[in-house]
């Protein structure tokens, strides 16, 4: 890190509260955020690192129609339980706020009544789609059709998330409603514009300046070099929906402000409520309003439009009439790509992926911390699949780390009653392992001053694998009885080099670094040296260690087993989307194709009493599906039936295995599966 800068701050992402976050939410940017602050906090920096939910929305209002229910219903259930979710997994954030707060809606009021009052925003007529059956107009996600740009189908009226585009709604391509489903008309509406083409030279500027001063990422560059290609437009910040932060503005009363421009501002406001809670209230401004803080923001790739250009072009706009309060903008933005899920895109629709609060029902924060660290989508998409997780838990976190801290402190325990053991003169073995641990802090410390986390965490595990080099080559075992001498300063180096992975580890697997620190019987003032202390050799001769427990107990096979089956059990549409009812037009109807398939083989899919692997003909061609009706029928008794499948539906891999279609079946009372079956052979 540059002199320069006093502070850190650090932002993540705020999540919409309308779901439960999931590992491609951790992955994509708040464990690479925690990991970052937790890091700089032990390098002694000073660091306020923030979050909170994002409240508002065609996000939030649309979940409450799925779900029936009021948008404040929606986000008065998930703004808690997310919160709880992230602390489950130990991000250590300073504060998590919601953009509720009366508090945010003041720093938003000041923000976009000053850019009115300084004709910055400004009013313009502009062709929006109109919904003439449900009577409104169809802001953002009220709207779907196909993307100009990369011609996905399901772009909605704000972004297409298949390639990132922000995306004028009139330019969608067969726009429909997302109530109703017919076709909206263009009507004539006023907007409040924010002129973010006038920024364009100076943003360019921007973020030529912090790549060459900080090392920008390859696909962050990119999205925003496409963005400046095609020259950046005329945004309206103001939408007709009661949902939302009234805008401030007369004769706009009855428009709110445009979600993103209320949810970047989040961060201020996340900030001012820390600064009140701890009765400091100005504090905030010391990271926010000075130019020696270094302030990076964490996202996933479908934010950067908004952090790299929009956010900063905002706190240009506020800068350029404020001389005493000047904002700071970004030093950078390190986006990632997504996270798959065994093979798949996360999606909620479809009830792919698992959510976190989940998750650690089965495993602890630190084995998925670990899992998905060591495999972040940094520079492209990446995959996390159970049978993964459960081998690097077992494999690296067991085998290399818990193994090596357990037989260094059952070594000393056994003979040399639990004390450390003096350090005798050295021999080449010794100094090799001193030097790595010398080495390690600034090795380690240039990776996450880089945002390169996989690295870092790559090369922390390795300091554990060569520390279990070591403690091989040294033979202990051996020179317990021929060299006592030689046997304690292997046994004194061994644990100087646990006290460095407790130091090490801790922006990685913090619990497990916890434990670590209990069983070395350091209390908190001995642990506060910090990073780079970890090079050095700390404990003094005589220092009394607890009695050692295992550190990380391995994942068993029968543990991912009852994973899967409780995956298996909640993406056949339990749950919250059960309730999801709402009407689909008759197109919407005519989309699937629904055949008559005649079942010619069945056969059970392996380590799953669930799936049932079918081939199946459809008078036209034979099929493959996969059905999750295993537990109701015997595959014996499912030959020769006459199914009803869907045909065009997108094949989708389960457990391994493509399926090409779905069945059709209902349940009855008791949950026992029916399958829907046609008399006569047609
Ligand atoms: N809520 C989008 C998302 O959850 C949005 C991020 C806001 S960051 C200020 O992906
Ligand atoms: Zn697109």
């Amino acid at each position: 890190m540059e002199n320069k800068f006093q502070r850190i701050l650090i932002t993540a992402a705020l999540p919409y509260a309308n779901g439960h976050i999931h590992l491609g939410h951790l992955a994509g940017a708040y464990l690479p955020a925690d990991m970052y602050a937790r890091y700089q906090r032990l390098k002694k920096r000073n660091v306020l690192f923030v979050c909170g939910s994002d409240e508002h929305g065609v996000a939030i209002t649309v979940s409450a129609e799925k779900e029936k229910t009021t948008p404040k219903a929606i986000i008065d259930r998930y703004h808690p339980a997310n919160k709880a979710a992230f602390e489950a997994f130990e991000m250590s954030f300073d504060n998590y706020s919601r953009t509720s707060l009366p508090l945010h809606y003041e720093t938003t009021r000041e923000f976009f009544a000053d850019f009115y009052n300084r004709n910055i925003v400004i009013e313009k007529k502009e062709q929006q789609l109109y919904c003439e059956h449900d009577k409104m107009f169809l802001a953002d996600r009220y709207v779907e059709g196909t993307c100009p740009h990369c011609k996905s189908t399901q772009a909605r009226g704000d972004q297409c998330e298949n390639c990132g585009s922000w995306i004028n709604q009139i330019e969608l391509i067969d726009p429909k409603c997302k109530l109703c489903g017919s076709t909206p008309v263009i009507r004539e509406t006023s907007h409040l514009y924010f002129p973010l083409g006038r920024y364009q030279r100076r943003l360019e500027e921007y973020i030529k300046e912090r790549h060459e001063r900080d090392g920008w990422k390859d696909n962050v560059l990119r999205y925003n070099e496409s963005w400046f290609k095609e020259g950046l437009q005329d945004r309206a910040v103001t939408r007709d929906l009661t949902w939302g932060i009234p805008v401030p503005v007369k004769g706009f009363e009855n428009k709110v402000v445009y979600v993103w421009f209320d949810a970047v501002l989040g961060y201020i406001s996340s900030s001012k409520e820390w600064a009140l809670k701890r009765n400091t209230p100005d504090a905030w401004k010391e990271y926010w309003q000075r130019d020696d803080t270094k302030y990076i923001a964490f996202i996933g790739k479908d934010n950067i439009v908004f952090h790299c250009i929009v956010f900063p072009a905002m706190l240009m706009a506020w800068n350029d009439g404020h001389p005493d309060e000047q904002y700071v903008l970004p030093e950078n933005v390190p986006a990632n790509e997504f996270l798959n899920f065994e093979g798949q895109k996360f999606s909620k629709s479809r009830g792919w992926g698992i959510d976190v609060r989940d998750f650690l029902r089965f495993f602890s924060a630190d084995m998925l911390r670990y899992a998905l660290g060591v495999n972040l989508p940094e520079r492209s998409d990446s995959d996390f699949y159970l049978k993964d997780f459960q081998a690097r838990v077992n494999n690296e976190l067991a085998d290399i780390l818990g193994n090596f801290v357990n037989r260094t402190l059952t070594f000393i325990e056994k003979n040399f009653d639990g004390k450390l053991p003096p350090l005798g003169p050295l021999n080449e073995l010794d100094k090799g392992m001193i030097e790595q641990i010398k080495n390690a802090p600034e090795k380690i410390s240039s990776f996450y001053e880089h945002y390169r986390f996989r690295d870092a965490i790559a090369e922390t595990m390795n300091l554990a694998r060569a520390a279990n080099k070591y403690f091989n080559d040294s033979e202990p075992w051996k020179t317990a009885q021929s060299d006592r001498a030689r046997c304690a300063t292997t046994l004194n180096i061994s644990a100087q080099v646990v006290r460095a992975l407790a130091i090490l580890f801790e922006p990685i697997i913090p619990a497990t670094a916890e434990k670590i620190w209990e069983i070395l019987n350091f209390g908190t003032l001995l642990r506060s040296e910090g990073w780079d202390s970890a090079g050095e050799l700390k404990i003094e001769e005589g220092h009394q260690f607890k009695k050692p427990e295992i550190l990380i107990s391995k994942i068993e096979n029968k543990q991912i087993d009852e994973i899967v089956h409780f995956l298996e059990g909640s993406s056949s549409g339990n749950g919250e989307s059960k309730s999801a009812k709402s009407y689909i037009s008759i197109d919407d109807f005519k989309k699937a194709e629904l055949r008559v398939a005649k079942i010619l083989s069945a056969e059970r899919v392996k380590k799953s009493d669930k799936l049932v692997k079918l081939q199946v003909d459809l008078g036209s061609e034979q099929r493959q599906v996969v059905a999750g009706i295993g537990k109701h029928y015997q595959p014996e008794e499912l030959v020769g039936k006459n199914i009803v499948v869907v045909a065009n539906l997108q094949p989708a891999k389960l457990m391994g295995q493509e399926s090409q279609g779905m069945l059709l079946a209902a349940s009855d009372p008791e949950g026992n599966l029916v399958l829907v079956t046609v008399e006569k052979d047609i």
